[in-house]
């Protein structure tokens, strides 16, 4: 598949939608300044994952819970692990975005109850993984991505199943959810000097992404 292929919506397989420039730079600069209260309050960390190294991007969440990884391995916390402090509230701005895509979408309304913030540096990346710690798979994903392109891997339900790849801009929001739920994705890397907007709490050559998820029943 040519690079001009795979950055088309319609070839997502179902339950994967991809809303690009979703955000107009204005509305991504607002989210980005609530993103920086949320970091003041909740101070960005870099977990251990349960094998032990330190994960490469550094993360914090807002909303009643919070994704965390240390040795006794991934969960949600309704605390931040180094404060001890509830997790600041989802901005606003985020929740009305997320439920007017997911309705879009025709994955109905969405109540999320956690927004995980990752902080990718310029050599930042995340390797293939499925959202595997929520109670329930009927809720959708729903991801914004800001600053830097990320250069993003689409699976399928194995690890070893062939990926699409396509690149997340800012501004894009991408929602997994009914049967691309549980896909395998990833980043494999970001493309520093590609960001439309610059922001205090975004590293220069880096990126943002914040994912809306239902951790509970
Ligand atoms: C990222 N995104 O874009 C990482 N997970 O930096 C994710 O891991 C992700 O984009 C679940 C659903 C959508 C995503
Ligand atoms: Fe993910």
């Amino acid at each position: 598949m040519t690079a001009l292929f795979a950055d088309l919506e319609e070839t997502l397989p179902e339950g994967a939608a991809l809303f690009r420039n979703r955000l107009s730079l204005a509305e991504q600069h607002a989210i980005l300044d609530e993103v920086e209260h949320v970091i003041a309050e909740a101070p960005l960390f870099r977990p251990q994952m349960p094998t032990g190294p330190t994960m490469i991007n550094s993360l914090t969440n807002c909303g009643p819970l919070g994704w965390i990884s240390d040795r006794r391995g991934y969960r949600y916390e309704p605390t931040h692990p180094a404060t001890g402090r509830p997790w600041p509230p989802i901005p606003q701005a985020v929740l009305d975005c997320a439920n007017s895509l997911t309705r879009q979408a025709g994955l109905g309304d969405y109540a999320p109850d956690a927004c995980l913030v990752n902080r990718y540096e310029a050599s930042g990346k995340l390797s293939l993984h499925r959202d595997f710690d929520e109670a329930d798979f009927k809720w959708p994903i729903v991801s914004f991505s800001f600053g830097n392109d990320a250069v993003f891997l689409l699976g399928g339900m194995k690890r070893q199943d062939p990926t699409t790849t396509m690149t997340l801009r800012s501004g894009d929001v991408l929602v997994l959810g009914g049967p691309s739920r549980l896909r395998y994705h990833g980043v494999r890397r970001i493309r520093p000097g590609t960001s439309p907007i610059e922001h205090g709490v975004m590293p220069e050559g880096g990126r943002i992404n914040l994912t809306l998820r239902r951790a509970r029943p």
